[in-house]
């Protein structure tokens, strides 16, 4: 008899946009073939617990059937991209997700061997041989490889954590003038191994417009031909560049690309969260985004059915469903007509129950039971811990302060926390490193506060900071700048002085 395996299964949405349509499909197969569950991840995109082996290809069957996919949603390749979301949709944002999907298809594997495996495609003669992946050659990368699309002044996409970042440059008119180019952000580490280390992306240049794809396949390329293969926790592209530096490695993409990148144009982020309730767009429609605590779309018994009443939404909207990569959603291109009739399913679906100012602004990577790496609680924790700091924070005036807060089960960092003002992350049962004085813009690192503190350990380690920042802050002073000032923690200036204190 075979043991009952179960999988999780990732899907490619570049941009995180999927029709209403697909919304019903997918919500189909969660609670068909799936653990009733569907969880918006960290990357604008959707995963699945609890796949049986038997299921695997009935359900990767009726994901192709959904017109999607989960090609190169794992492996050493480029993974989903990412484009901002916060639906101000002007230009800039739809220009944003054109690169993002665009540069997700020019960075493909051309090999047919999904469509062999999964979908009883027709094996293609030489489709693994090299000169069918023009980019990835033989080897593939030497690692994951993550790519993002930003649009100033939302840090949605958390542009500092990725490899490769598009940030838009607009003209006076809004219009897309070209792109200043990232590169070499990431985030995870081992515990005790100090040679690991997250690091914020530089700025390597600007790009026009229509140079935008020719880079990002440059800066691929280069790091498939100067990352490390022989040592995979040293082998992303941010330890290429801590290693050649950021000029041979910008030198090495202008030779690629044959031409000189420009100098950085000026930019600036304010937020790496995502605005909450109805927005109007530059063409009239309307986005409600909505809360979805660590992204997990379920029914909670007198709480928010976020399955039950996206499903319902589904059925009557005509616009898109937009994942964004802080793990939530967002109601995209509402004409002014339906907004009431969504506004009712909100509330019969009591979708926005449960949204203080920290729980808002918190993210738990999946973790335990599912995640095999997982050293300590992530997503089943720290919605206990969010109510007891909403306590605390309550008591000093600052319920309605908006502070981030991101934790995960190890210090792979599938939550980002090493950019957020409060980051936890697992050490082993119950016990997690805190580490504090990220900005709320998720631009600088943190740096560790306390070691190996269980809840009430985080709790008496936050509360006097939580004091002392309802009583000396500036106007205006975000929680984690004000640790900065307050000396309360060192400022970290980048990944290599991440460890020293
Ligand atoms: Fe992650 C591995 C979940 C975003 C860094 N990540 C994993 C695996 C697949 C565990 C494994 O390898 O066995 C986790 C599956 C858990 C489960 O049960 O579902 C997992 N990662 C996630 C998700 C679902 C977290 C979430 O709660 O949303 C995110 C899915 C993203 C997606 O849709 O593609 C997720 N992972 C991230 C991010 C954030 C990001 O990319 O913006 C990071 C940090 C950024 C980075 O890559 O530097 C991240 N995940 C990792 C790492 C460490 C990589 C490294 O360079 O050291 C691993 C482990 C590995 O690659 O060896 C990992
Ligand atoms: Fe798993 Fe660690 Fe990623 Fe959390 S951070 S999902 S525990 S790999």
């Amino acid at each position: 008899l075979e043991k009952a395996f179960s999988f999780m299964i990732r899907l490619r949405i570049p941009g995180g946009v999927v029709t209403p349509a697909q919304w019903l499909q997918l919500d189909n197969i969660a609670r068909t073939y799936a653990n009733g569950t569907l969880r918006l991840t960290t990357r604008q995109t959707f995963q699945y617990h609890g796949v049986i082996k038997q299921n695997l290809k009935t359900t990767m069957k009726a994901i192709d059937a959904s017109l999607l996919d989960t090609i190169a949603a794992c492996g050493d390749v480029n993974r989903n991209v990412l484009a901002a979301t916060n639906p101000r949709h002007t230009t800039a944002h739809a220009a944003a997700h054109k690169l993002a999907t665009d540069l997700s298809s020019h960075l493909l594997p051309k090999t047919g061997a999904y469509r062999e495996i999964w979908l009883d495609g027709e094996k293609i003669a030489g489709g693994e041989e090299a000169e069918n992946e023009p980019v990835y050659g033989k080897h593939y990368l030497p690692r994951k490889f993550k790519t993002v699309v930003a649009v100033p002044p939302d840090n949605d996409v958390d542009i500092y954590a990725h490899d490769l970042g598009f940030i838009a440059i607009l003209d006076k008119k809004g219009a897309i003038e070209g792109w200043n180019v990232t590169i070499g952000g990431g985030m995870g580490m081992t515990h005790g191994e100090p040679d690991t280390y997250p690091r914020t992306a530089d700025v390597l240049g600007f790009c026009a417009p229509e140079d935008a794809i020719k880079v990002g396949e440059a800066v691929l390329t280069v790091q498939r031909d100067w990352g490390d293969r022989t040592n995979r926790k040293h082998a992303r592209l941010k330890y290429t560049v801590e290693d050649r530096g950021l000029d041979a490695y910008r030198a090495e993409v202008e030779t690629r690309i044959g031409k000189k990148l420009g100098a950085p144009r000026p930019f600036a982020f304010d937020a790496n969260y995502d605005r909450y309730g109805w927005t109007e767009g530059d063409n009239g429609r309307h986005h409600l985004t909505l809360f979805v605590e660590n992204g997990r779309v379920r029914d909670i018994p007198d709480g928010p059915q976020l399955l039950a009443g996206l499903r319902k939404i589904a059925e009557v909207h005509d616009g898109e469903f937009r994942c964004t990569a802080n793990q939530n959603v967002v109601i995209a291109n509402v004409c002014s007509e339906d907004r009431a009739k969504i506004d009712a399913l909100v509330a019969a679906y009591k979708l926005t129950a449960h949204t203080g100012a920290l729980r808002r602004n918190a993210m738990a990577c999946v973790s335990l039971p599912t995640c095999g790496l997982g050293l300590a609680e992530s997503e089943r924790y720290l919605p206990t811990l969010v109510t007891a700091l909403e306590e605390r924070l309550a008591i000093h005036g600052l319920a309605e302060d908006e502070i981030t807060i991101r934790m995960t089960g190890c210090p792979n960092g599938c939550a980002r926390p090493y950019i957020a003002e409060i980051g936890l992350v697992g050490k082993r049962p119950e016990q997690y490193n805190l580490y504090l004085g990220g900005d709320f813009a998720g631009k600088r690192l943190s740096k560790l506060y306390a070691e190996d503190v269980t809840h009430d350990g985080i709790i008496a380690a936050l509360d006097p900071l939580f004091a002392a920042y309802a009583k000396k802050r500036k106007k205006g002073e975000r929680f984690g700048n004000f640790l900065i000032r307050g000396k309360y923690v060192a400022k970290t200036s980048n990944g290599a002085d991440f460890h020293k204190n």
